[in-house]
Formats: structure tokens, sequence, C-alpha cells
């Protein structure tokens, strides 16, 4: 079948977790189906003392615990040694380069990703200077590790690969509306507790509809998220 899919490494001190949600739905089906494939590296498998130690204390004192350099190294060059390196190595991490839809479809076009995943309060600096790991966050928020971080990136790209989604034709609208917020949605019934469906959803007129839904995207866009709104006008695409 397939025979380079679309291939995810990951290093973790919590392997259990994986797949976790991107072993469900059309992302799991796929994976079941070859379409991408997943590799679950222990970090702990790398220690190199009786008692598999993974963190020490950090240097110049303050709270928790620090990931040891000689151990995330030797995990990154086992991972190496096993698939070869990956085209991109990322540490998530808030102080990264922020995740949005046009970093994903540039990981989701490359052979492999390598996502290490930190807990404690993070991973010696040295390692992660040395090996030029690349840094990307979800947002302005801190996680309790990296493994669901590197579960979402994981969801949003392996719904770019063709023949995940159940429907192709969903990518392609969404890419027609890149850089605005979505239009909203309704299904049946026409009435839900008094509260109606618009009717120009229900006139079967197509081009109206298009056009309806376009000028709502920009509305909810202009609203609720500026910053988009900005980048979409100066990007000038209409
Ligand atoms: N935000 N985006 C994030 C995060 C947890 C300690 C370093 C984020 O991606 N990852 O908050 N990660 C921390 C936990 C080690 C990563």
């Amino acid at each position: 079948m397939n025979p380079s899919p679309w291939h995810a490494q990951i290093l973790t001190l919590f392997p259990e977790m994986f797949p976790g949600p991107v072993g469900s739905a059309l992302a799991g089906r796929a994976l079941a189906d070859g379409l991408w494939k997943l590799d679950v590296l222990n970090i702990r498998d790398f220690a190199m003392d009786k008692h598999r130690t993974v963190d020490d204390t950090p240097y110049g004192g303050g709270a928790g615990m620090v990931m040891k350099p000689d151990v995330v190294a030797a995990a990154l060059r086992g991972a190496e040694a096993q698939f070869g390196r990956a085209a991109r190595r990322i540490y998530l991490s808030p102080r990264g380069r922020v995740l949005d839809q046009l970093l994903v479809e540039e990981l989701a076009a490359v052979p492999s990703v390598l996502l290490l995943c930190g807990r404690y309060e993070g991973i010696d600096q040295r390692v992660l200077d040395a090996e030029g790991l690349e840094e990307v966050s979800l947002g302005d928020f801190v996680l309790a590790g990296g493994e669901v971080a590197a579960m979402t990136l994981i969801e949003a790209c392996t719904r770019l690969i063709p023949g995940v989604m159940g429907n192709a034709q969903t990518v392609d609208e969404e890419s027609f509306t890149q850089g605005l917020l979505e239009y909203p949605h309704y299904t049946r019934p026409p009435v839900w507790e008094g509260h109606e469906v618009p009717e120009v959803l229900i006139s079967g007129h197509h081009e109206k509809v298009r056009v309806w839904r376009q000028r709502q995207a920009e509305a909810l866009t202009s609203l609720r998220r500026p910053d988009l709104w900005a980048k979409w006008k100066k990007v000038e695409k209409r």
C-alpha cells in the first residue's frame, strides 16, 4: 500500500497516553489503514543508571525538576537510529512559534515529524540548543506536559493527509475561507424550540447561500478576531 506514510515520532515519559484521541474516529481509522504512522518512544528507556533517572534538580535553585540533557539526547539519537532523522524535530513549549493552520500545512507536508514532550519544569536548555530543535506552542497557557500538545498537532496534521477525512470536500471548502472564522452551521429540524434556520439556507439558491456564508464568516471574524480580520484584509483575497 502506501510505502512511506506520514510519520509522527513521539518522545515522552508517558507513552501510555498515546495514541489517545488520535486512535479514535477518522484519524484512528486512517492509522489502522496505514495512511499515517505513529511511533512512541519512552524517554525513560534511555536513562543510564539502574534507577532509570530522567530528571534532576535545577542549577541555581528553585522549584521542580529538570529533564536531564544526556537522557534526552540519547532518546533523540535512539529515534534517529531507529527511524532516520525526522524532517522536523519539535519541542512543544509555550516559548515556541504559535501553531496555526499555515504551520499545520507545513508539517503535514513533510515525511516525518519528531515531537519531544517535556514534563516537570522542562528540558535542560543545552540539549535543545545543541540539537537545534524547533519550538512550537499551542498558545499562551501552560500545560502539565507536551503530550496533549503533541496529540493536538498530530490531529490537525493527519486530517490534511489525503484519504484521512471522510469528505474530501470539507478540507477544500476550508481552504477557500482560509484565514476567516467559519460561518454558522444548521441541520434539521427547520424549527427547533421556536428557533428557525436562516431562510436563505432553506431557499435552495446555491449562489445566495455561498454569499451569505461568506458574509457571515467575515462579520464573525471582524467582530471576534480583529487580528485575523486585519490579516485577511491585508492579503486582499477577494
Ligand atoms: N502551551 N504549547 C505547551 C505547554 C507544557 C513543562 C515544557 C504549550 O505547547 N506546549 O504548555 N507545554 C510544558 C510543561 C515542560 C512544556
